[in-house]
């Protein structure tokens, strides 16, 4: 062989070779780079469903939110991982900085997924179960909802976030026949709720006031809702198109009727039931007056509050506003005082002297249940008597002892 044809020889295996190179390990070798990419991207979908994002990554700063925001969005699809992919930044960039806030990811859920709508407009009024549900029952009929009775859509972005306020004492059987009626019904609207059962301890009497004020400030100290529906125990909704959801106009009172009063109401101002407001409104109605123990007036207190603001508030249609009254009778520590309607008389002048902005109680329990996030509060009537004004002494003095003569030792048991 002549040395110019070994050379040729040598020169054609190197180019048979650096082709074999460039042909099969090349994008072989692409390939498992890529694949070992989305493999990481998956690892942190999942290290954030576990709840470990800010411990390991230091960027969530409520690491409740982000995670339960990581996992609706690794669940809404694969839109997440999608994004992660496609992206140019390398993955430990796109994740060391502080940007994966709740914010972030609500914006990236903005882009990737349309607003909810409400699905439910035309529904016909439906027979509520006004069978009471055991909670086990309860938790397993609701899978979908999220520990403390919290429930987000997961393919749509829900324009406002719901805490459902429902004062509480002493109505077990009424909580688990509310839950089962309201939960479905919310989940249909495509509702970002949570419910909230604020319970006032034994053995003051019943102020459905503080409860709302407690409720509110409780609930704001968790998360950032936009809307609060102020809700009776014993009012289950008839028809699942009755929107849930805050009005910028004015508060909504989503009952125009109830069976008690042959599905209409008893005047026409009442706003007892079912209430909604957004957090301003809340605020710049100083939410409800703390004055009222015992049944009846916070409500006509507040529709006063409601005019003194020149806020309007608009009512439910008989078309989708009914509801049933679970059937009860007067629970103790709950009776009226005669009082009340002298408390009533000083409404407006009092209104940013009394309520949000002076509600005392102290939570003695907060715990997050499968279907709720429970709040217990203590509510000391001799503190709350004394940041009523001045003006207001003796009035209140009648109150207290009115109040103190049904708080006779056995008029309230524990149960
Ligand atoms: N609530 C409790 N526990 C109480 C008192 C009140 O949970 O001990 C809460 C509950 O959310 C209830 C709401 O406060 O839905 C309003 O109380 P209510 O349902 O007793 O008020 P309502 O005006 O009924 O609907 C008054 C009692 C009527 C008894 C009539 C007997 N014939
Ligand atoms: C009024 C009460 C309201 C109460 C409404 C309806 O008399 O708090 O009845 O009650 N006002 C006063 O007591 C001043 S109901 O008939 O539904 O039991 O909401």
């Amino acid at each position: 062989m002549s040395f110019s044809r070994a050379l040729q020889k040598t020169v054609s295996k190197r180019v048979l070779k650096t082709l074999v190179v460039l042909v099969v390990f090349l994008p072989l070798w692409t390939y498992m780079q890529a694949s070992l990419t989305v493999n990481r991207s998956l690892v942190f979908i999942r290290s954030a469903d576990d709840g470990n994002v800010r411990a390991d990554d230091n960027v969530a700063t409520e690491s409740a939110d982000a995670v339960r925001c990581s996992h609706n969005c690794g669940h809404s699809g694969t839109t997440e991982s999608g994004s992660i992919t496609s992206s140019s930044e390398p993955l430990s960039r796109q994740f060391s900085t502080p940007a994966v806030t709740e914010e972030v990811l609500r914006r990236h859920r903005d882009d990737v997924m349309p607003f909810c709508e409400n699905p439910t407009r035309s529904s016909a009024p439906r027979w509520p179960s006004k069978e009471p549900v055991t909670a086990q029952e309860l938790a397993e009929r609701f899978p979908m909802m999220q520990l403390g009775g919290h429930y987000s859509p997961s393919n749509c972005t829900p324009r406002e976030k719901l805490a459902i306020l429902i004062p509480y004492r002493n109505r077990s059987v009424h909580l688990h026949t509310l839950l089962p009626n309201l939960i479905p019904m919310l989940i249909k609207q495509n509702a970002d709720f949570t419910i909230f059962v604020v319970e006032q301890a034994m053995p003051t009497r019943f102020n459905k006031g503080v409860l709302f004020n407690a409720g509110f400030l409780e609930a704001l100290k968790l998360g950032d809702f936009d809307c609060f529906i102020l809700h009776d125990v014993d009012m289950i909704p008839l028809n699942d198109a009755n929107t849930y959801q805050c009005r910028s106009d004015g508060p909504v009172h989503f009952m125009a009727g109830v069976n008690k009063f042959h599905y209409g109401l008893s005047y026409s101002w009442l706003l007892g039931g079912v209430l909604g407001f957004t957090k301003d409104q809340y605020k710049a109605v100083n939410g409800f007056s703390n004055l009222y123990f015992g049944w009846g007036a916070e409500d006509d207190d507040m529709f006063l509050r409601l005019k003194k603001k020149r806020m309007d508030y608009h009512r439910k249609g008989k078309d989708v506003g009914l509801y049933d009254m679970i059937r009860h009778s007067r629970d103790k520590g709950w009776e009226p005082i005669n009082s009340r309607f002298s408390i009533t008389h000083f409404s407006t002048r009092r209104i940013d002297d009394d309520g949000l902005n002076t509600a005392v109680y102290s939570r003695t329990s907060l715990r997050q249940l499968p279907l709720y996030t429970w709040i217990r509060v203590f509510v000391d009537m001799k503190q709350v008597y004394e940041k009523a004004p001045e003006y207001m002494k003796d009035v209140i003095e009648k109150a207290s002892r009115e109040n103190a003569a049904l708080l006779s030792p056995g008029s309230v048991e524990d149960h």
